[in-house]
C-alpha cells in the first residue's frame, strides 16, 4: 500500500497561553507552531511543527519551517507516493537539519496511514499501554514563593511530578523551596544549556535535592563537558536539545554523558528516529521519557502514543490540555487521570479531530500547495 501526497496545506498558528511560560532562554505568552494537513486519496492527516517565534529553545522558528518546507520537504514529496513515513524520510534525506519541520510533515503521513487501514498510532508505533504517567513541567516563576504555589496547585490538580525550569540566578532557592515545601514529590530540573563546566559545584549542590534528574545543564553541542559534568553528580543527568537522533543517543551514553534521556519526537525529526532512539535505549537499560513542545492537541496526541512505548518509564511532559490552553484545537482534549496519567487515544491515526472553526481562528498565514 502507497500513500499520495497530493496537496499539503500549511498554517502558521497563534494560540494563547493560560500563563506565560518562562525558561532560561525567553518568555513565550503565545505559543506559536504550524499545522500540516496532508491530502491523501481521500484521507486526511494532520502534523504539527512545534517551532516557535524565535530561536530560543532551538534554532527553527515558523519562518524557517514554513520557508524549508515550502522551498525544499514539499516540492521533494508532493505528486509522490510513499509507503511509510521511512521512504518519505529518504526523499528528505538529501537536506540537512530542521528537525521540527520534517518531523511535523512525517506526523501527517502516519496520521493518513493510520486513517485509512483503521488502526491507531499506538498500534502502529508498537506502544503497548493503555495510559501512560505524566507530569507537569513549571516555567520560571516570580520568586520561590510563587513557584511553590503553581507547583501546590498542580499536585492538587493530580500531577505526581513536577519539573522546574532553571537558570543561573534562579537555581538552588527555587529547587530547595520546593523541595522543602513537599518532601516527597518526584522533582527535576530543566536548565536548557544556561550552565557552564564552571558551574559545577553550583549544580553539585542540587545533589542533596533528591531529583529524579538534571535535564540539559550544558550547551547542546557539548557531550564532552556533560560527560565530565556527569561523573562529578550523583544526580543523573538527562540530554535533550543534544540528542537529534539515535546515533547522537548512542555517543552520548558511550561517553557516560547522561544516564537518561528525554525523546521528543519532534527534536528528532520525526516519530521513526523517536522509535529508534527509545530502542536503543531499552537495549541498553537506560530509562527514557518523552518530552513536550507545548504541543497542541495534535502533537500531543502523537507524543501519547509514543510514550506508550514499553521503554519510557519515567513521567512525561505531557500535561492536560487545560494546563496549555483555554481552547485546544483538537477533540477530544486531554484529561488527567487521578493517578497522574493520560489515556492514550485509540481512535485512528491520531484519535483526534481537528475543529476547523477554531483552527481557522488561531491562524495567522495559511497556504495550499500542490505537485507542480
Ligand atoms: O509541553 O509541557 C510541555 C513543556 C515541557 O518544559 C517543557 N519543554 O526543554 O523540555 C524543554 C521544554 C521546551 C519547551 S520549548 C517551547
Ligand atoms: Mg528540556
Amino acid at each position: 500500500m502507497s500513500y499520495p501526497i497530493e496537496r499539503v496545506e500549511l498554517r502558521h498558528l497563534r494560540m494563547r497561553l493560560r500563563s506565560p511560560f518562562k525558561t532560561s532562554f525567553g518568555v513565550e505568552d503565545d505559543r506559536e507552531a504550524l499545522a500540516i494537513r496532508v491530502w491523501s486519496d481521500g484521507v486526511q492527516g494532520w502534523g504539527e511543527c512545534p517551532v516557535a517565534a524565535f530561536p530560543g529553545y532551538s534554532y527553527e522558528t515558523v519562518g524557517t519551517a514554513w520557508h524549508v518546507l515550502e522551498a525544499f520537504f514539499l516540492p521533494a514529496v508532493l505528486g509522490r507516493a510513499f509507503e511509510g513515513a521511512a521512504e518519505l524520510r529518504l526523499a528528505m534525506d538529501h537536506y540537512k537539519g530542521h528537525p521540527l519541520a520534517r518531523a511535523g510533515l512525517e506526523l501527517a503521513l502516519w496520521d493518513i496511514i493510520g486513517r485509512a487501514t483503521g488502526q491507531s498510532l499506538r498500534s502502529l508505533l508498537g506502544g503497548t499501554r493503555e495510559r501512560v504517567p505524566v507530569g507537569v513541567s513549571i516555567g520560571i516563576q516570580s520568586d520561590p514563593a510563587a513557584l511553590v504555589r503553581a507547583a501546590g496547585e498542580y499536585l492538587a490538580q493530580g500531577y505526581r511530578r513536577i519539573k522546574v525550569k532553571i537558570m543561573p540566578g534562579r537555581d538552588l532557592d527555587d529547587v530547595r523551596a520546593v523541595r522543602q515545601a513537599f518532601p516527597e514529590v518526584a522533582l527535576q530540573v530543566d536548565a536548557n544549556s544556561a550552565y557552564t563546566l564552571d558551574d559545577a559545584p553550583r549544580l553539585r549542590a542540587l545533589d542533596g535535592l533528591a531529583l529524579l534528574l538534571i535535564e540539559q545543564p550544558l550547551a547542546e553541542d557539548d557531550l564532552i563537558d556533560h560527560a565530565r559534568l556527569q561523573a562529578e553528580l550523583r544526580t543523573p543527568l538527562c540530554l535533550d536539545e543534544s540528542i537529534l537522533s539515535a546515533r547522537h543517543a548512542r555517543q552520548a551514553l558511550d561517553l557516560h554523558a547522561c544516564g537518561i534521556i528525554n525523546i521528543k519526537p519532534a527534536r528528532v525529526g520525526g516519530l521513526s528516529e523517536a522509535v529508534a532512539v527509545h530502542d536503543l535505549c531499552r537495549e541498553r537499560g537506560t530509562a527514557v521519557w518523552c518530552g513536550g513542545m507545548l504541543e497542541t492537541g495534535i502533537g500531543r496526541a502523537a507524543n501519547l502514543a509514543l510514550a506508550s512505548l514499553p521503554g519510557f518509564t519515567l513521567p512525561g511532559d505531557i500535561s492536560a490540555s487545560d494546563r496549555y490552553y483555554a481552547r485546544d484545537i483538537a477533540a477530544p482534549t486531554f484529561r488527567l487521570n487521578p493517578d497522574s496519567t493520560i489515556d492514550v487515544p485509540t481512535g485512528p491515526g491520531l484519535g483526534v479531530e481537528v475543529d476547523l472553526t477554531e483552527l481557522e481562528r488561531v491562524t495567522v498565514r495559511k497556504a495550499e500547495f500542490v505537485a507542480g
